[in-house]
């Protein structure tokens, strides 16, 4: 890197490269590149070797949590089920935010997968998670507004969830909504998901 140019781009055979941790990396660089790039991520900002070949995902999204009790429920996108994003929902408010977010789906088609996860189990913790206005570039999605079923899949794993389309939207006429209520247990692992397969 060029530390007198300001410029921490990694340079070719440094020792930065591929000897990041994976704990709390971000899945792309300062560039918006998706990392890692090969073996493993790189220490700093920027990923060594990434580029922008890959896609883009954006969506808008909130929860209905915005307290401190953190380490219970997360909200996740998964492309072929790896999670490439996700949130405490006590991290952020309960505001509508956008996120852009760097996949790079092999295949001729992929799965996009919205997730409530719960990572420890609570009771008395009523939680919602909205999704809308999903895109991708390069990829076609049936119903990119997520305004109705078209394609779009639903499961849980625990019957209490509810999964369905929501008055409260960002955009358009509609979310989909994902929530769990306060008065059942859950235990790590608990999940419900909404998935549609992407044609790449
Ligand atoms: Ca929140
Ligand atoms: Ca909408």
């Amino acid at each position: 890197m060029n530390y007198a140019g300001g410029d921490f781009h990694l340079a070719s055979g440094s020792p930065a490269i591929n000897a990041g941790s994976p704990t709390f990396a971000p899945p792309i660089d300062l560039d918006g590149n998706a990392r890692p790039s090969g073996a493993a991520d790189d220490i700093g900002a920027y990923e060594y070797g990434a580029s922008a070949s890959g896609q883009t995902l954006t969506f808008w999204e909130k929860d209905s949590e915005a307290g401190t009790t953190s380490g219970y429920w997360y909200k996740q996108a998964l492309v072929d089920g790896v999670v490439v994003w996700e949130s405490d929902v006590t991290a952020d408010g309960t505001a509508w935010q956008s996120h852009s977010v760097a996949i790079n789906p092999a295949g001729s088609s992929f799965d996009l997968q919205f997730r409530l996860i719960s990572k420890a189990g609570v009771s008395n913790y009523p939680i919602s998670f909205n999704v809308d206005d999903v895109a991708i570039n390069g990829a076609v999605i049936a119903n990119a507004g997520f305004e109705s079923t078209t394609g779009w899949t639903y499961a849980e794993n625990k019957a209490a969830f509810t999964g369905a389309y929501d008055t409260a939207f960002h955009g358009g006429a509609k979310s989909y909504k994902l929530s769990y209520p306060g008065a059942t247990t859950s235990a790590a692992g608990d999940a419900s998901t909404v998935t549609q397969t992407l044609a790449n």
